[in-house]
């Protein structure tokens, strides 16, 4: 399949543009530790993409006893303040290799770009680094109600674009997000963790090593 129609390029936040990734386990783990509860980073690989409150799910499944709603939206509350105390000293330096390249590219191409993030957080992320005027357009938590895999996220990007879903490729580094964005009816590059997805029509390493030529073709 080639990519002679796509018009727009969703790119994923955490893992694809942004090291995020790192904070996000030094914060649950912090978190994890006060509670007693165990956590390592094969654990955290299943959190790529997916929401804050299914993330604390997830992490729960090895607590040793239940936790009732309220406590469960402290917890969330409390990994939150972690995570954006560590996201305060982002820079520049953060943003991962191959990215700035590939914006500056698909603009020079008149391909929209835009941004499909789970995170709530993602406007002070963009801030951070300095990438705020970067994109198009921006699509994330604070958006929508059904985090990847759903679909919802990708839709609102695609359609901030003014794009049918069609026109529109994903960068994604998570499972959940390639499921996400073949269930919108978008085609995928996976890159980092993801970067082995079948379900993706395109796979790199990293943004740096994809041939964006090749994908447009
Ligand atoms: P927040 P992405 C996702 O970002 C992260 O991969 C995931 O680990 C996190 O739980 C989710 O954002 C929500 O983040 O707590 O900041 O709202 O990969 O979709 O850019
Ligand atoms: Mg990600």
């Amino acid at each position: 399949m080639t990519g002679e129609d796509i018009r727009g390029v969703i790119f994923d936040l955490d893992g694809v543009i942004v090291t995020t990734d790192d904070c996000h386990y030094r914060a649950w783990k912090r978190m994890a530790d006060e509670e007693g509860i165990y956590f390592d980073r094969q654990i955290n690989e299943r959190l790529r993409g997916v929401s804050r409150m299914e993330s604390l799910g997830i992490i729960l499944e090895r607590a040793q006893r239940a936790y009732s709603e309220e406590e469960k939206q402290s917890l969330a509350t409390r990994k939150n303040a972690y995570y954006v105390d560590l996201i305060g000293s982002l820079t520049e330096a953060d943003i991962l290799p191959g990215a700035l390249e590939t914006l500056r590219y698909l603009k020079q191409r008149g391909i929209k770009v835009a941004i499909g993030s789970s995170s709530k957080n993602t406007p002070i992320i963009l801030r951070q680094v300095g990438l705020t005027d970067a994109f198009d357009a921006v699509a994330d938590g604070n958006g929508i109600t059904h985090s990847k895999p759903d679909p919802e996220v990708f839709l609102l990007a695609a359609r901030l674009l003014g794009l049918p879903p069609a026109k529109c490729l994903v960068v994604e580094d998570a499972d959940a997000g390639v499921e996400a964005a073949v269930a919108g009816g978008m085609r995928a590059l996976g890159v980092g963790a993801a970067a082995a997805n079948p379900k993706a029509s395109f796979h790199a390493h990293s943004l740096a090593e994809a041939d964006f030529e090749m994908i447009l073709r």
